[in-house]
C-alpha cells in the first residue's frame, strides 16, 4: 500500500469519526407502496424521408414526489425524466433537442455506438433557445440504454433534477425469442433514482457534507419519478428492464421472498444464455434486464440489500461503505400480481451469441487507474469532505479532466484490452462511450453471470483491477472526443473523466 494511500485511510477514519452519518432509507414500514408506477411515455419517432425524427424539449416543471408538495424539476417532453424512445436495429434516427432552459445542457445517448459529434457529451452543448440536431444509424443489437444531460461539471446536478429517459434497441432476433416485450404490461422499465428534499420540497443538493465525495446519496428511492411504487402485474412472467439512473447508490437486488431472478440482460443486450441468481449488484449507469415469474394474488417485493463490497467487513473499508450508503436494506417497489394470465414459462437455454474478442486479439493493453490527483499534494481526507465541489480533485491516470486534453488516441478497427485499476477506497462504476465492451475478468477472475454480456458500465472495487476488450469501430474523428469516466456523477463533475479519439 502506498503512502499516500496509508494517510488517505487514515484521514478517512478521523473524518468518518466526526460523520454525523448519511441520511437513511425510510424505513420499511412507514411505506405501504401507496403510488401506481409511473410508466415513461413510449415515442417511437415520426416517419420521414430520412428515418425517422423524434422531438425532444427539454424545460423546466414541477411534479409532485411527496403528497401535496411540488418539486421543482427538469424533464425532457414532460415535468421531470424523458420519454422512452424506441427504435429498430438499422434505423436511422434524428433528434430534434429543443433546449427551453435557461441554463445550457446537453443529452448523451449512453450506450450507444454513435459518431463523436454525435453523442451529446460535454462538446456537444445545447444552448438555451437552440436545437441540437444529430443524426445517425443505430448499429446495434437489442439493448436497453439510455440518455441524460453530460455537461461538464453539472452533469449530476442536471440528472438529479430529472434529466434522463430510457432508449430502446429491438431487433428481430431479439423480437423472435417470444421473451415478454409489451411495454408496459409485461416489459417493465424502471428507473432507479435516490433523492433527498428539503422542507420546501426542492431537491436537496450537495448540502451534505460527504456528497461531493462520497457520492450524492438520498432518503427516499424513486421509480420512474414514483415514490412508494407498487406495479400490478397481469401476467405470469414480467420483464423488468431496470436502469441505476442514481447519481451513485449501488443496489443489490434481490426478491424478499427470496427466489432467484431469471437475468437475461446486461447493458448493451442480452446474455448468451439466462443466469438464475438470488442477487444482482447494479451500479449507477448500468442496468440489467430480468424475469421474475408470479402467481396469482401473489405480492413481492424487490429489494435492495447491503453491498456485499463496501459493506463487507471491519475497518476502513466498513466505513467507508457506511459512509458511501450502500448498506442498508430497503424495498424498491412492491410487485402486485392481479389475477395472471397464463404464459409460457419455458426459457430457450441460449439467448443471443455476444462478441467473445480474445485477449489474442488485442493490439494493445491501456491502463487506467482511478484515482484522486491531489491527495499526494497535501490536501487530506478532511479538507477534502469539508469541500461542496470537488471540482479537479478526482482523476485518472493522476490527472484531472481537462476538455482540451486528448487522452487517448484508438486506431480505428484495433481490438484494445483496457484495464481499469482502483487506487481509491471507493468503489467506481467506469463507462466508456462509444463501444459496448466484454469484461475479461476482475482481479484475474471470471466475470459475474450477469457480467457476461455486452457492457458500457462495470463497478471497479477498490484495490481491484477489471479488464475489458473490445473493438472500436467506426467513425474515426480526431477532432471530437469520446468520454470514459466515472458513473458516480460527482465525481464525473469532480474531474473523473478523460477523453478518447478514434482516429
Ligand atoms: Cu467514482
Amino acid at each position: 500500500m502506498s503512502v499516500s494511500r496509508r494517510s488517505f485511510l487514515r484521514g478517512a477514519t478521523a473524518a468518518a469519526a466526526t460523520f454525523l452519518g448519511q441520511p437513511q432509507i425510510r424505513a420499511s414500514e412507514t411505506r405501504r407502496f401507496v403510488n401506481a408506477l409511473k410508466i415513461p411515455a413510449l415515442l417511437e419517432g415520426a416517419p420521414g424521408a430520412g428515418g425517422k425524427l423524434y422531438e425532444l424539449s427539454i424545460a423546466a416543471g414541477k411534479s409532485e414526489f411527496l403528497p401535496g408538495i411540488p418539486t421543482p424539476t427538469l424533464g425532457i417532453n414532460g415535468a421531470y425524466l424523458g420519454p422512452t424512445i424506441r427504435c429498430r436495429a438499422g434505423d436511422r434516427v434524428t433528434f430534434r433537442v429543443r433546449n427551453d432552459l435557461t441554463e445550457q445542457t446537453t443529452l448523451h445517448w449512453h450506450g450507444l455506438h454513435v459518431p463523436a459529434s454525435a453523442d451529446g457529451g460535454p462538446h456537444q452543448i445545447v444552448e438555451p433557445g437552440a436545437v441540437w440536431e444529430p443524426s445517425f444509424e443505430i448499429k446495434q443489437r437489442a439493448s436497453l440504454c439510455w440518455y441524460h444531460s453530460h455537461l461538464m461539471g453539472r452533469t449530476g446536478e442536471q440528472v438529479l433534477r430529472g434529466l434522463a429517459g430510457l432508449f430502446l434497441i429491438e431487433d428481430e432476433e431479439s423480437l423472435s425469442l417470444r421473451l415478454p416485450s409489451e411495454y408496459g404490461v409485461d416489459d417493465i422499465p424502471l428507473i432507479l433514482q435516490d433523492r433527498r428534499f428539503n422542507a420546501d420540497g426542492s431537491f436537496d443538493y450537495l448540502s451534505a457534507m460527504p456528497d461531493a465525495m462520497m457520492g450524492y446519496k438520498g432518503n427516499v428511492i424513486l421509480v420512474n419519478g414514483t415514490a412508494d411504487p407498487h406495479v400490478v402485474l397481469r401476467r405470469q412472467r414480467t420483464r423488468l428492464r431496470v436502469l441505476n439512473g442514481s447519481n451513485s447508490r449501488i443496489y443489490t437486488l434481490g426478491r424478499d421472498d427470496e427466489e432467484d431472478l431469471f437475468v437475461i440482460g446486461s447493458d448493451g443486450g442480452l446474455l448468451e444464455q439466462p443466469a438464475r441468481l438470488r442477487r444482482v449488484r447494479l451500479g449507477p449507469g448500468e442496468r440489467v434486464e430480468m424475469l421474475v415469474d408470479m402467481q396469482t394474488n401473489q405480492t413481492v417485493k424487490l429489494m435492495s440489500y447491503p453491498d456485499r463490497v463496501t459493506a463487507g467487513g471491519m475497518g476502513p473499508g466498513m466505513m467507508m461503505g457506511g459512509m458511501a450508503g450502500n448498506t442498508e436494506t430497503f424495498p424498491i417497489i412492491e410487485l402486485r400480481a392481479a389475477r395472471l394470465e397464463t404464459t409460457d414459462l419455458s426459457l430457450p437455454g441460449r439467448l443471443i451469441r455476444v462478441p467473445s474478442w480474445t485477449p489474442a486479439q488485442a493490439t494493445r493493453t491501456r491502463t487506467f487507474t482511478l484515482d484522486m490527483p491531489m491527495m499526494g499534494m497535501g490536501m487530506g481526507m478532511g479538507g477534502m469532505m469539508g469541500r461542496r465541489t470537488m471540482e479537479g480533485l478526482m482523476g485518472i491516470n493522476g490527472r484531472s479532466m481537462n476538455k482540451s486534453r486528448i487522452d487517448v488516441q484508438v486506431p480505428l478497427g484495433s481490438i484494445e484490452i483496457w484495464e481499469i485499476r482502483n487506487a481509491t477506497p471507493l468503489t467506481h462504476p467506469f463507462h466508456i462511450h462509444d463501444i459496448q465492451f466484454r469484461v475479461l475478468d476482475r482481479d484475474g477472475d471470471p466475470p459475474r453471470p450477469n457480467e457476461r454480456g455486452l457492457k458500457d458500465t462495470v463497478l471497479v472495487d477498490p484495490d481491484s483491477a477489471v479488464r475489458v476488450i473490445a473493438e472500436f469501430g467506426d467513425f474515426a474523428d480526431p477532432q471530437h472526443p469520446y468520454m470514459y469516466h466515472c458513473h458516480i456523477l460527482e465525481h464525473e463533475d469532480a474531474g473523473m473523466m478523460g477523453q478518447f479519439v478514434v482516429v
